[in-house]
């Protein structure tokens, strides 16, 4: 396990990746104005089964790559509250009567925004759950996805968990949310990425949002730094920054076309964080649309226990010309990122969720976290149990409305909770 060890010698502090459990209900409706898998896909049958294996597959290969890996768990869908809310009928738009049922809180890194100890005024980590406004089948994930935030990291002498912001501003987490440190367990730069709405597609991360999680996280203005968005970006379909760039430690992985300044946003990080290391894709070699279809940046960058870095993207960025040269010119190099490992995460993708879409992160002691949501192999192996047993073979769309289905679902997560000993979240 990598592992830092704090200034106080207190804690051991380590990144760790909380995937999202693919729901049972995970389905292709087309929900997500400007994201472009999402629209493409719509009305296409899915494969619950299938999709939550995927991830449970690209789960156990971080664990034995990293030593630790942690996961969160499916909300409850179909979401009574939102059919009530929204006084479905039969004579409502189909797009209303799929957002109850949809698994989106599998992409857990729109699940809040996340600032370890040692960049905050306590010295605890501090989470934000996003409000994730914008969209209304994500706006519904919230209230449970705090529930379980709250005990999953319940020891308050090490965590803080803030509800959400205001949802005058939008905030979408830590899918706009980059840092840059030495090593995980010491004080870092963290830097926030939003949108300037006015755009053909809604720009999803409020910057005010972001300024606001800066001062209830109690982190020095100094040591943070706020970029616009390339709205050329969120035109081609990088509905949240970590489409086009992602960072680990002293690396920023980007494409050239990610920041409304690029030249600007590498200066106002340098001048924070001078040891940042920039790994720029140009746009002749990896135009913004390939790079948007294949998700290359939606990639998780990990430090490996010999600390070298590994770059874990999607198999679509081995299936493409452009993307795959690129890769391979650069493990050749002599760079910082030494190896490009694609997993198949398809059916996350066709959402539009790649490895990083499906992974919060968190710097912490691992000891300090509820062990319910840490993952080992015999835990991996229940769960994939669970899933083949349980989780249904595939959804059409227009299943949606079924009581037969939303029996189904909802008995799949009530037993996948009783397997690992968190009935309390049903
Ligand atoms: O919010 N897709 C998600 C994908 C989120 C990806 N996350 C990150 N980039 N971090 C979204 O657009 C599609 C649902 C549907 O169409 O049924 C969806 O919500």
């Amino acid at each position: 396990m990598v592992q830092n060890e704090t200034t106080a010698g207190q804690t051991l502090l380590t990144e760790i990746n909380f995937d999202g459990i693919v729901g049972p209900s995970h389905n292709y409706a087309g929900l997500s104005l400007g994201n472009i898998a999402s629209a493409s896909h719509k009305g296409d049958p899915s494969y619950p089964r299938a999709a939550a294996l995927q991830g449970v597959a690209k789960m156990r290969g971080n664990l034995a790559r990293l030593g630790v890996q942690g996961f969160l768990l499916p909300l409850p869908r179909p979401n009574v509250l939102l059919e009530n809310v929204l006084a479905l009928d039969g004579t409502e738009a189909p797009p209303l009567r799929a957002a109850p049922w949809s698994a989106s809180s599998m992409w857990t890194a729109n699940a809040a925004t996340v600032s370890p100890a040692p960049d905050t005024a306590d010295g605890r980590c501090h989470l934000t759950v996003a409000n994730l406004v914008t969209m209304l089948h994500r706006a519904q994930e919230w209230p449970d996805t705090l529930r379980q935030l709250e005990i999953a990291f319940s020891d308050t002498r090490h965590f803080a968990v803030h509800g959400p912001v205001p949802p005058t501003f939008g905030d979408e987490g830590a899918a706009n949310h980059m840092r840059l440190c030495e090593g995980h367990g010491n004080a870092g730069v963290e830097v926030f990425v939003y949108g300037k709405p006015g755009g053909r597609f809604p720009a999803r991360q409020h910057e005010q949002a972001f300024r606001l999680i800066r001062r209830s996280h109690g982190l020095d203005p100094d040591k943070c730094v706020f970029i616009e968005q390339n709205p050329a970006a969120i035109e081609a379909g990088a509905f949240h920054n970590d489409v086009v760039a992602v960072a680990n430690e002293r690396v920023l992985f980007t494409h050239e076309e990610a920041f409304a300044d690029q030249q600007g946003s590498y200066d106002a990080i340098r001048s924070a964080f001078p040891a940042l290391e920039v790994v720029e894709v140009p746009s002749s070699a990896v135009s913004l649309e390939e790079a948007i279809r294949t998700y290359l940046f939606n990639a998780q960058l990990l430090t490996l226990p010999d600390g070298s870095m590994a770059l874990i993207v999607p198999e679509e960025c081995r299936e493409s010309t452009s993307v795959w040269n690129w890769c391979e010119g650069m493990m050749a190099s002599n760079g910082p990122i030494r190896e490009v490992i694609p997993v198949d995460v398809r059916q996350s993708m066709a959402n539009g969720g790649g490895p990083a879409c499906l992974r919060l992160r968190v710097v912490c002691d691992p000891a300090t976290v509820d062990p319910r949501f840490l993952l080992d192999e015999a835990k991996a192996d229940r769960i994939e149990q669970v899933i083949a047993r349980t989780w249904p073979e595939q959804i059409d769309p227009a299943d949606l409305s079924s009581d037969n289905l939303a029996a189904d679902v909802i008995a799949a997560r009530a037993a996948l909770l009783a397997a690992l000993d968190l009935s309390e979240l049903g």
